[in-house]
């Protein structure tokens, strides 16, 4: 009797040890973990699936709407849709390219939909066969060599990982989204046997430094299962970071928490910036035209000048900007994209000291004038978005005595004096080192 009560003690402490309370670890812990994401600021976000197929036509109508909804806006039922999967077959995809692409922009990691709604999973998995090996004539492990492309590039591979599927019979939804109409569908059994060992897997194979959820707002899934599954994870990994829609914090598309202690470790607003600074960590995700799976029709491009202007907003407000691609069927970053991005890192090339591993300031802004400063506190920088004539004109902005004013990308300092009212003036030179937005680097500091 003696020695069984021992076995339970026993049993009951090496459970309560083996899984650490990751929720409620201290701000030191949390900052350290959090650094490498802080600084990279500026993120690839790649939806990827066999929505590419379709490309946003189903039965020769064109479907209104985000492509990779395109299953649930057509009402596609389970085995017409697994036709486009059985003709996923990207024969283009090379994954080296797609890193090199992101890295020449100036991205410092990427998000890829390792399963988005639909189900489809584009690694190499055991727990299912609807998977890019089994499922699809192309049997290639993408994210294993996205994962290999992204080591030997130095750039950090998240996963984006929906909790919503439309494929998997016990995971439908009351909402029912998708129209499959399941007898009666058992949640618990897809988020124990089927969910966590697949993100179990994620883990153990590629080792992804972020894990991007979505497709929370199902009334399956609660919070307490989120907390469950937020501790479930770092336990595999402690220093995994895990988006806010791993629970039921976040309040809508403005995407931060609408209670305290939420589960996961930053906000994603979607396709919005924030107002103004926060006190969370946040990241902004946003399309560069109107949808995140690729949709042949889709040519509404946003302008590389949009484009690093949000950049700039997003950076100078403290968030990072998660920018999204959507390849094609073939497995080809569409043109456009490419352009834009090629853009945004020759721009990054000059002004990136401006960018990464800046903080925010209170006063983030003055007219067309977005500010960020160094860890330090000792450079302010004063990104400036609208052409100047003559003098740019800083009311804020206390200078330090003597100091040197630079525009970056030129070599030779800017002339500037301070009026009698404290007013910063700089001569705004005659040629300019890029297009767009121009950093004006000051030994200084905003004024209280
Ligand atoms: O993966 C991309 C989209 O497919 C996915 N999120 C990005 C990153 C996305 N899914 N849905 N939407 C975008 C728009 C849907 C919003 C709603 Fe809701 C879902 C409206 C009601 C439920 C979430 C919860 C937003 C408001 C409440």
């Amino acid at each position: 009797m003696r020695n069984l009560l021992y076995v339970f003690l026993l049993t009951l402490s090496l459970t309560a040890s083996a899984q650490k309370d990751f929720l409620s670890e201290s701000t030191s812990e949390r900052d350290a973990r959090m650094q490498w994401w802080r600084d990279a600021t500026f993120g690839m976000f790649i939806h990827w699936g066999a929505y590419a197929v379709p490309a946003g036509v189903y039965q020769g109508k064109e479907v209104k709407g985000i492509g990779e909804w395109i299953m649930n806006s057509a009402k596609i039922p389970i085995p017409e849709y697994e036709k486009f999967v059985q003709q996923f077959n990207p024969v283009q995809f090379n994954a080296k390219e797609w890193v090199s692409i992101a890295k020449n922009a100036g991205m410092k990691y990427i998000v890829i939909t390792s399963k988005h709604h639909d189900g489809f999973c584009i690694w190499d998995s055991k727990v299912t066969n609807y998977d890019i090996m089994d499922a699809s004539p192309f049997k290639r492990d993408i994210l294993k060599e996205l994962s290999d492309a992204c080591k030997a590039a130095g750039i950090k591979l998240c996963f984006y990982h929906s909790i919503m599927d439309w494929h998997e019979p016990d995971a439908e939804s009351k909402k029912d989204y998708a129209h499959q109409h399941t007898p009666q569908p058992d949640f618990s059994n897809y988020r124990e046997n089927y969910l966590k060992p697949q993100l179990k897997e994620l883990i153990q194979k590629y080792d992804p430094a972020v894990l991007w959820f979505d497709g929370e707002w199902i009334p399956e899934w609660t919070e307490p299962q989120g907390r469950d599954l937020y501790t479930y994870l770092r336990n595999i990994k402690p220093d995994l970071i895990i988006n806010n829609r791993v629970g039921k914090g976040r309040a809508g598309m403005q995407g931060m928490n609408k209670y305290k202690d939420a589960a996961g470790d930053f906000g994603t607003p979607e396709q919005e910036i924030l107002e103004g600074t926060s006190d969370s960590d946040w990241e902004s995700c946003m399309t560069m035209n109107d949808t995140w799976g690729f949709k042949k029709s889709d040519n509404n491009w946003k302008s590389s000048e949009i484009l690093i202007h949000n950049l700039i907003d997003i950076a100078a407000k403290g968030g990072n900007y998660l920018l999204n691609v959507g390849p094609t069927a073939e497995g080809l970053i569409p043109g456009a994209s490419v352009d834009r991005l090629k853009d945004m890192g020759e721009w990054l090339s000059i002004n990136g000291e401006a960018i990464y591993a800046t903080h925010s300031i209170r006063k983030y802004k003055e007219g067309n004038v977005s500010f960020t400063r160094s860890k330090d506190d000792k450079i302010l920088y004063a990104i400036v978005t609208k052409p100047v004539t003559g003098e740019l004109v800083l009311n804020n902005i206390e200078v330090k005595k003597g100091a040197k004013i630079k525009l970056l990308g030129l070599k030779k300092p800017l002339p500037y004096r301070v009026d009698e009212n404290g007013v910063l003036k700089i001569q705004w030179p005659e040629t300019l080192p890029c297009k767009y937005a121009w950093t004006v680097r000051v030994d200084g500091k905003v004024k209280a």
